[in-house]
């Protein structure tokens, strides 16, 4: 059975929640060993770090002890093993579109949210393991990823799906990261109706439980 290395946060949460997309189900599809990420368990476990050098975690470990790493590759491979519901697109064009979103975003507000947080409230935490800008640089970081999601607001528009009108891994990853903001005392910047709208709605998917998970 293949294990994912999984703990808090939204990039382990964001494989998690594809892979329940997916129908996979754990314990039965996929084993699950959790990571205390806060104490930096994952950094102080040598056989850890042998399955993925950089210390983040998810990894997905296949049965032959393959150790994929980065979420999103992480869901790619999901994706080919079980193309049903699609989640990257039907066709070339169709990908493309999703992978762009998915980059956009990931780029413009991830980084920057990931960042600011990090430099802030993630001090304590992230400060022995990793470089951190300075406080104001995390909160001009914050303030810019915030007036990216504005942006997303916009792009959204009255649609609950930013790609292909229809559910994709674009909008996995911004439901992800929505609720890492929520869970770390973040609010959706003021004026993006739509975002909430699409956070309440996509809230109804099971996926969504995992928000609601210890681990
Ligand atoms: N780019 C990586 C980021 C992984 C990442 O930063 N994971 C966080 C949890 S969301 C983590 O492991 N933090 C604890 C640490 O770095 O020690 C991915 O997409 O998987």
């Amino acid at each position: 059975m293949i294990t994912l290395h999984s703990s808090l946060g939204p990039n382990p949460r964001l494989a998690r929640m594809f892979m329940i997309e997916k129908g996979l189900e754990e314990g039965r599809d996929f084993a699950r060993v959790h990571y205390d990420i806060i104490t930096g368990q994952n950094r102080q476990d040598a056989s850890y770090m042998a399955r993925n050098p950089q210390g983040t975690t998810p990894t997905l470990e296949l049965e032959d002890g393959i150790c994929l790493t980065e979420s999103w590759p992480i869901c790619e491979y999901v994706e080919e093993l079980h193309p049903s519901p699609n989640l990257f697109g039907e066709t070339p064009v169709e990908r493309a579109t999703v992978r762009k979103w998915a980059r956009l975003f990931d780029q413009e507000v991830v980084v920057p949210m990931t960042m600011g947080f990090r430099a802030g409230a993630g001090r304590p935490m992230f400060e022995p393991r990793m470089s951190v800008v300075s406080m104001e640089a995390g909160a001009e970081l914050s303030a810019m990823a915030d007036e990216k999601w504005r942006l997303f607001d916009g792009y959204l528009g009255a649609s609950d799906n930013i790609a292909l009108g229809r559910f994709t891994f674009a909008d996995l990853l911004i439901f992800a990261f929505a609720n890492f903001g929520f869970t770390v005392g973040w609010k959706l910047p003021e004026g993006t109706d739509n975002l909430a709208r699409f956070v309440a709605t996509h809230n109804q998917r099971p996926c969504a439980a995992v928000w609601q998970d210890t681990e």
